[in-house]
């Protein structure tokens, strides 16, 4: 940095905050808009993005009860419903599931740590648009009439090229292997944020519990995805240029798959929990006014779940004969995990016991968390036993535990997260009224379409059937489902119709709306460009509650360059200044690059060599040394 350099020491108030929102805004019009490394403007379209998928997903669901509704149904034959049940798992797990959790961080961790931009916002652009390209194609395959028909684990053989001719498979595979390339990318950039960026003060005790759980999750991904990216790309060579890795025929293994898959597929379901206990814990934090209990014991059940999370897979595949030791050391693993999960729960529960909260509508939401997240955990113990699990194995017992945990888990404490944060995303705050009717239309629908489910699983019905006959005597139980489906459907809808017209009409939320202690809420709703005028000093948990009006700060940042503050890792001790990359558009382009390498492979395993010429422009072009400043000089 020049000596002559405006730095915000030198100027304050009105003016700084124009300077420096100039310094870190993003052009108008359509390039602006693609070129963009604001991590809030990425963030909030990852968050829609997520949410969108999330409502075709549901839509899907939808379809199917229709046609479980009665027996012998004949609005969809066996290949519709197929293609159906491959779409509502791929689309929940993978374009919901995992980057909804991602899409927060995006948006809040820096906020959260005090920072005024994620570490690595070019690759966190391209993360975004090459999860939305990988997630429109496969819908538009499904649109297309080519879309997957193999479950969202794409099982081999039945995936195979004996099995499943043609392309919808390859679609399958080559779009997942997309999101995950996706996945990784933010992942890392969380990371990094989270250990370079942390505002001066915040010592690792003092990392928010949100911030915490992203972390973590981070690290969970960068362990799991690439084993379910070796899977669909080791599938793809099989099925494009005949190698036999999944063969037994010719010395591969079809188990192999299985196990790769279930690698990453158990860990999976908590990269979908992880997030969702910093939503939690954000929430139940604020609303009882007072601080976590059990920080500590927080963090470290945090920790201990990543690491419980990748013992698990096996017991996904109780019934495929493997040896009896190895059955009965995945049962006990799959109990532990219960412990940490239990701690969690205490600590919260705590928390609100000794507080005084106040239940508004984000509360709520938690409150139906817990009760439907124990359920489901109630549910899993059963399914951890092995003779238990031979005997409701791929029935809908399966079928209403993991949408228990997954909707309990998840879901809920999102819908409080997204009434939590709302009015710092838009500036407005969502309508209490309509919040609370949301809240009891989406858990009685939630329950009257997924208690039932264990009892048909009891009775015996399996799950991914298109039908049953009437003879079987589960017909009256799946109306009831199906009509709670529509309930829990219509509750989303409210949710919508609440979210589009508080973003118009509703009250003006003001910086701090809830009185909470965390960083993010010392920022305008919605946060300028640059996030802070000034960088935050932290001495405490929550900044917040012990400097209401006074919050110390640091100054001498650059005002006219992207001059970001990096910590070290452990104390955050104020370590130096770097200058963060400007807005390009190059990562969109590398982005379309990518997705002419990842569907010509799906046709020609040449692609692989034509399709790196493009990348590699593209690659030239997001890193082409831009001259600094004092070389201009
Ligand atoms: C609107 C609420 C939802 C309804 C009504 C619903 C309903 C269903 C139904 C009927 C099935 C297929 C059962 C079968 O024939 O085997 C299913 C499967 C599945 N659902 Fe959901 N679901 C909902 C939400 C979710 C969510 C939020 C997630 C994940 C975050 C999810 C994940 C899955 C998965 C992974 C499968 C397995 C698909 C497969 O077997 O390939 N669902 N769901
Ligand atoms: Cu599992």
């Amino acid at each position: 940095m020049s000596p002559d350099e405006l730095r915000d020491d030198q100027v304050d108030g009105p003016e700084l905050t124009a300077r420096l929102a100039k310094t870190w805004g993003t052009d108008k019009g359509i390039i602006g808009a693609l070129s963009t490394v604001d991590h809030k403007v990425i963030g909030r379209r990852f968050i829609a993005t997520a949410i969108l998928f999330l409502f075709l997903g549901g839509l899907s669901a939808i379809l199917m009860r229709m046609q479980l509704a009665l027996p012998e149904n004949r609005l969809m034959g066996p290949d519709f419903y197929n293609q159906l049940f491959t779409m509502h798992g791929t689309t929940m797990m993978f374009l919901f599931g995992v980057p909804i959790g991602e899409a927060f961080a995006v948006y809040l961790v820096p906020l959260m740590v005090g920072t005024r931009n994620i570490a690595f916002p070019r690759l966190n652009a391209y993360a975004y648009y090459v999860y939305v390209f990988g997630g429109l194609l496969i819908w538009v395959a499904f649109v297309l009439n080519i879309g997957p028909d193999v479950g969202w684990f794409a099982y081999v053989p039945l995936s195979g090229p004996e099995y499943s001719p043609g392309k919808r498979a390859d679609f399958w595979a080559q779009m997942i292997t997309f999101t995950e390339v996706s996945g990784i990318a933010v992942a890392i950039s969380v990371i990094v944020t989270v250990f370079k960026f942390r505002a001066p003060g915040m010592t690792l005790d003092r990392i928010p519990l949100f911030v915490w759980a992203e972390l973590i999750n981070s690290f969970v991904i960068i362990f799991a995805l690439p084993a379910v990216v070796t899977a669909s790309a080791t599938l793809m060579m099989d099925r494009l240029v005949g190698t036999h890795f999944f063969n037994p025929a010719e010395g591969g293994d079809a188990l192999l798959y299985q196990h790769l898959f279930w690698f990453f597929g158990h860990p999976e379901v908590y990269i979908i929990f992880l997030p969702a206990t910093g939503w939690v814990s954000a929430i139940v934090v604020t609303f009882s006014r007072r601080q976590a209990f059990g920080y500590i014991a927080l963090v470290l059940s945090l920790i201990a779940t990543g690491f419980l999370s990748f013992g698990l897979w096996v017991h996904h595949m109780f019934t495929t004969g493997l040896p009896q030791l190895g059955a009965s050391f995945f049962t006990a693993s799959s109990m532990l995990i219960a412990i940490p999960n239990g701690i969690q729960i205490f600590c919260w529960i705590a928390t609100l016991w000794d507080g005084r909260p106040v239940f508004r509508t984000p509360l709520l939401f938690i409150v139906g968390f817990f009760f439907i997240f124990v359920a489901g955990g109630l549910s899993g113990i059963m399914l951890a036993s092995v003779p238990l699990d031979t005997q409701v194995h791929d029935t809908f017992f399966v079928v209403a535990h993991f949408h228990y945990v997954l909707i309990g888990g998840n879901v809920f404490p999102l819908i409080g997260a997204v009434y939590y944060w709302f009015p710092k995303f838009t500036g407005r705050m969502m309508s209490e009224r309509l919040g609370k009717w949301h809240f009891w239309l989406a858990f009685i629908g939630f329950n009257a379409t997924f208690f039932p489910m264990h009892i048909l699983g009891l009775m015996g019905m399996p799950r991914r059937v298109y039908t049953y006959l009437p003879e079987m005597g589960w017909g009256s139980l799946n109306l009831f489902t199906s009509l709670g489906a529509a309930l829990f459907f219509a509750s989303f809808v409210l949710f919508l119709y609440n979210i589009v017209s508080s973003a118009r009409r509703g009250a003006v939320a003001g910086p701090n709306p809830w009185n909470a202690g965390t960083l993010e809420w010392a920022s305008a709703s919605p946060p300028r460009p640059q996030n802070f005028d000034r960088i935050p000093v932290v001495t405490n948990r929550e900044p917040l509650w012990a400097h209401r009006d006074d919050l110390p700060v640091v100054a001498g940042l650059s005002v006219e360059n992207r001059e970001q503050l990096v910590t070290t890792v452990t104390d955050a001790r104020a370590d130096l200044r770097e200058t963060t990359p400007e807005p390009s558009i190059w990562p969109f382009i590398a982005a379309i690059a990518t997705a002419i390498l990842f569907i010509g492979s799906m046709f020609t395993p040449w692609a692989l060599v034509w399709g790196s010429v493009p990348l590699a422009l593209a690659l030239m072009g997001w890193f082409w040394p831009k001259p600094s400043t004092e070389d201009e000089r």
